[in-house]
């Protein structure tokens, strides 16, 4: 099933029927059994025209996001700490990388709320003082307050390179702005977790030619998302659930970097694709 949050209320999409939800974003998410309640909901909610429910959810869907925080991981992917020790080898910081990649409490970072958030279609930003920016597609959980995974969405972590590799410890910075983070375009909420076999994409168009093209499965992450989660729930309390992106795999060449314009789709089976202009803060 797929849940939308839209300007003109809750979409809930299974299979192809839709329902319009009379219910309150967070309270609705965040729930243990969050299929099982979505499963009932839908058997007692209005159905939506398909022409309707398309306009809601392609036009005027919001990032599926309230009170929660959002958090990233960090260096869950070869592909990730291959390219940080590289930008930062000059800083002396390229090691720190390698030693998060094999230790056992992985790298977790706060990266935003609901006000610095893209939605789909919506813009992303890149810093004015940064000169080396690439956005990070991550298979992203919505966790509730119990520390239980209930549903997944797309999420994109926006980064610069030049300000983190100039020092680790600019991570904050190179990290957490306005617009630097994107979720949807849903939330993708089923009965099992997310296929190990998903795979995730990118594409990055510039003047309508594609400058950058990959894909990758979802099972070649170094940890596992309960993992992810257990860490983060460790000491903190989330008392409307979190959202948490579980890293990037795929990391566009050294001679890259986005500029105004460029249009970035993320797309992941199963759940869609997530697509953002990149500008800059007005
Ligand atoms: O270590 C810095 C950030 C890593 C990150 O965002 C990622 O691996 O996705
Ligand atoms: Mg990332």
């Amino acid at each position: 099933m797929k849940l939308y949050k839209t300007r003109n209320g809750i979409v809930l999409q299974h299979g192809d029927q839709y329902y319009s939800l009379n219910s309150e974003w967070d309270n609705l998410i965040n729930r243990e059994n969050l299929y099982d309640h979505l499963l009932s909901l839908s058997r007692q909610s209005p159905v939506m025209s398909a022409a309707d429910a398309d306009r809601l959810c392609n036009e005027e869907v919001l990032a599926p996001i309230g009170a929660q925080e959002i958090w990233a991981a960090g260096v869950t992917w070869l592909r990730s700490r291959d390219a940080r020790m590289e930008e930062s080898k000059e800083s002396g910081g390229a090691t720190f990388y390698d030693k998060v990649y094999v230790a056992e409490r992985p790298e977790l970072f706060f990266k935003g709320l609901s006000h610095s958030v893209a939605a789909h279609k919506e813009e992303v930003y890149i810093r004015k003082d940064s000169t080396w920016n690439v956005p990070e597609p991550e298979l992203t959980l919505f966790i509730n307050s119990k520390g239980q995974i209930q549903a997944y969405t797309i999420g994109n972590d926006m980064s610069s390179r030049s300000i983190e590799g100039e020092n680790p410890l600019y991570l904050p910075q190179a990290k957490v702005y306005m617009r630097s983070a994107a979720l949807g375009p849903c939330l993708l909420v089923n009965e099992d977790p997310v296929s190990s076999d998903s795979v995730i994409a990118m594409t990055i168009e510039r003047d309508n030619k594609v400058v950058y093209k990959d894909s990758v499965p979802i099972n070649r992450m170094k940890r596992t998302m309960k993992e992810l989660a257990e860490y983060l729930y460790r000491e903190s309390d989330y008392p409307s659930g979190c959202f948490l992106m579980t890293g990037t795999c795929l990391v566009p060449g050294n001679d890259f970097t986005l500029q105004e314009k460029d249009l970035i789709s993320i797309s992941i089976d199963g759940i869609g694709t997530l697509k953002n202009i990149v500008a800059k803060k007005k």
